[in-house]
């Protein structure tokens, strides 16, 4: 079998991508799968030939034998049904309904507000400060599904309602898995077993974490905390996590204007 991914290393859709390709075994990025990496900074995920692939011109996209796949959560579901090791669903229909269920949610709701702190004193501004108000409007007009998501923003990124507002959310998904532990015992979302609803989580917690906001959980969330531990001593996380695939690492110019930027808006 043979599987190319198509990918962003500082990405949190193709973190989770690479989070479940470990754990189903295949951990290592060009001798287990092929990568190819899309710079989103130089727009690759909107050129013809990507959105050939990927309509939605957005990363992960998998190749698997020739057949394309598309959204990172199909996609590890995906995985876990052709790939035997590890199972990452659980048995019973009534726990695979629970499943889906979370991870809908992480779909909808962590996964959109991670966004917003990303992009708000990092992504926009690295990428659009010098852009005029007319190529910034071209520019959003280009993507195939987030028109909107950029008219919300401006080149400089976003405001602090729409802050608050994520970081509301970001605190309701930590405060959701702290309760799921207790109420499963863990240390898993899920309780004993390990499954996709922890793989797809992982990179937003992550994420926030990176960007200096664990300040959402420590102190508040204790054993969502733990889980946050425990993930990061999975192989998994080492894979998927290699050197140079965090926005700190990865841009750590614009992380420390970022840093500037906070301090000057006060968010
Ligand atoms: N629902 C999609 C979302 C993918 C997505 O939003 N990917 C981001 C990176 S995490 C992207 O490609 N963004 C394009 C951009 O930054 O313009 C999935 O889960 O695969």
């Amino acid at each position: 079998m043979t599987f190319e991914l198509y990918h962003t290393h500082h990405s949190t859709c193709s973190q989770k991508v690479r989070i479940a390709l470990a754990e189903k075994g295949l951990p290592n990025k060009d001798s287990d799968w092929v990568a190819h990496e899309v710079n989103l900074g130089k727009f690759e995920h909107l050129t013809p030939e990507y959105l050939q692939l990927n309509p939605n011109g957005v990363v992960p996209t998998l190749i698997h034998d020739g057949s394309v796949l598309i959204e990172s959560s199909a996609i590890v579901e995906y995985l876990d049904e052709v790939l035997p090791q590890n199972d990452l669903v659980p048995k019973t229909s009534l726990e695979r309904a629970k499943l889906r269920a979370w991870m809908r949610y992480i779909d909808e709701v962590p996964t959109v507000a991670v966004r917003v702190p990303s992009f708000a004193n990092l992504l926009a501004p690295m990428r659009f400060s010098d852009y005029s108000d007319s190529e910034f409007a071209q520019h959003s007009a280009r993507l195939p599904i987030r028109k909107r998501f950029y008219q919300r923003m401006t080149q400089n990124g976003f405001g602090k309602e729409e802050i608050e507002y994520a970081k509301e959310q970001i605190n309701q998904t930590c405060e959701r898995i702290d309760i799921a532990i207790l109420e499963k015992g863990g240390p898993w979302i899920m309780g004993q077993q390990y499954t996709l609803a922890d793989v797809l989580v992982t990179p937003l917690i992550d994420r926030m974490s990176d960007l200096g906001y664990n300040y959402i959980w420590v102190n508040r969330y204790e054993r969502m905390g733990e889980w946050y531990e425990n993930i990061r001593l999975r192989p998994s996380f080492a894979a998927a996590f290699y050197p140079g695939s965090k926005i700190s690492e990865r841009y750590p110019e614009a992380f420390m204007t970022a840093r500037k930027l906070e301090a000057e808006r006060g968010f």
